[in-house]
């Protein structure tokens, strides 16, 4: 799924130009708070450190990372050797920012700063952000969360700071209702299918695709993670925002570099 993701990357851009009027760069800024064109990302330096651990290499991970970070108009290589060597590696080459993944952690480490951005976070923030940009503007408007994991409830608070009034569910309803509980705004589904039938702007953060015989016609649905194949019945009736790395990558690059701007200010 990832090792094809080198060959077509020009695309990415071209994709979100369409669906979210917005380049992946200005995405990853917008999506925390920050604006690009403020910022010279020309002069940072990344590198991508491939990590053996657990499940081990995924083929194409390491070097799409390092795609996208260029996608961005940022410097960025793969390292030669892997994990903790790798990450030496990066560092003694100039590395500002780190990025590697295990299986449990995709993180991006501002070197001067010596604090990361988290995946989880980053994802959520780049796919509602990506979502606000199809629909221009958020404010006021009902959103349907599936999943009420890690990127779900980012997603809940995400949506409640920007005016928004998410509606969570999950499988496990507790969850839901957990999520709902901590985050003022935000109200927790009754029953799954229902909520998922009726909504118009959707963010799928469960790692299953959504059943397309649930969804509406007209639904905007922003859906990070697993590839998502649904038939071309769906895709008529929906509109989808999806990619597998890029839209959850660039928010966390984008944190980086305001952790490392932020580091000189105060130096
Ligand atoms: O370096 C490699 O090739 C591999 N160690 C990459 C592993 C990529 N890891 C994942 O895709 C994990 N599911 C990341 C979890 C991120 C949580 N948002």
């Amino acid at each position: 799924m990832i090792s094809g993701l080198s060959d077509g990357l020009s695309d990415i851009d071209r994709m979100l130009m369409r669906d979210t009027g917005m380049n992946l760069l200005t995405l990853g800024f917008r999506a925390i708070g920050a604006d690009a064109s403020e910022v010279d990302v020309k002069r940072f330096k990344a590198a991508s450190v491939p990590i053996t651990s657990g499940l081990g290499i995924i083929g194409g991970f390491s070097r799409s990372v390092a795609d996208i970070v260029r996608d961005m108009g940022i410097d960025c290589f793969v390292t030669e050797h892997t994990d903790v060597w790798g990450f030496g590696e990066a560092i003694d080459r100039g590395a500002d920012i780190i990025l590697m993944a295990d299986d449990e952690q995709y993180m991006a480490y501002s070197v001067a700063a010596g604090r990361y951005a988290n995946n989880s976070f980053c994802t959520a923030a780049g796919y509602v952000e990506a979502l606000r940009g199809a629909v221009g503007g958020l404010q006021g408007k009902e959103v349907f969360v599936r999943g009420a994991g890690r990127v779900g409830s980012n997603m809940v608070s995400l949506l409640c700071a920007q005016g928004a009034r998410p509606i969570v569910a999950d499988v496990i309803r507790e969850k839901a209702e957990a999520v709902a509980r901590a985050n003022p705004g935000a109200t927790a589904a009754e029953d799954l299918e229902e909520a998922t039938a009726e909504a118009g702007l959707i963010l799928n953060a469960s790692p299953v695709p959504i059943p397309g015989d649930l969804i509406r016609e007209g639904a905007v649905v922003s859906t990070p993670g697993i590839p998502h194949v649904y038939d071309e019945a769906t895709l008529r009736k929906a509109k989808f925002i999806h990619d597998p790395l890029a839209i959850g990558t660039a928010p966390m690059v984008a944190q980086c570099i305001i952790y490392t701007m932020d580091k000189e200010r105060e130096q």
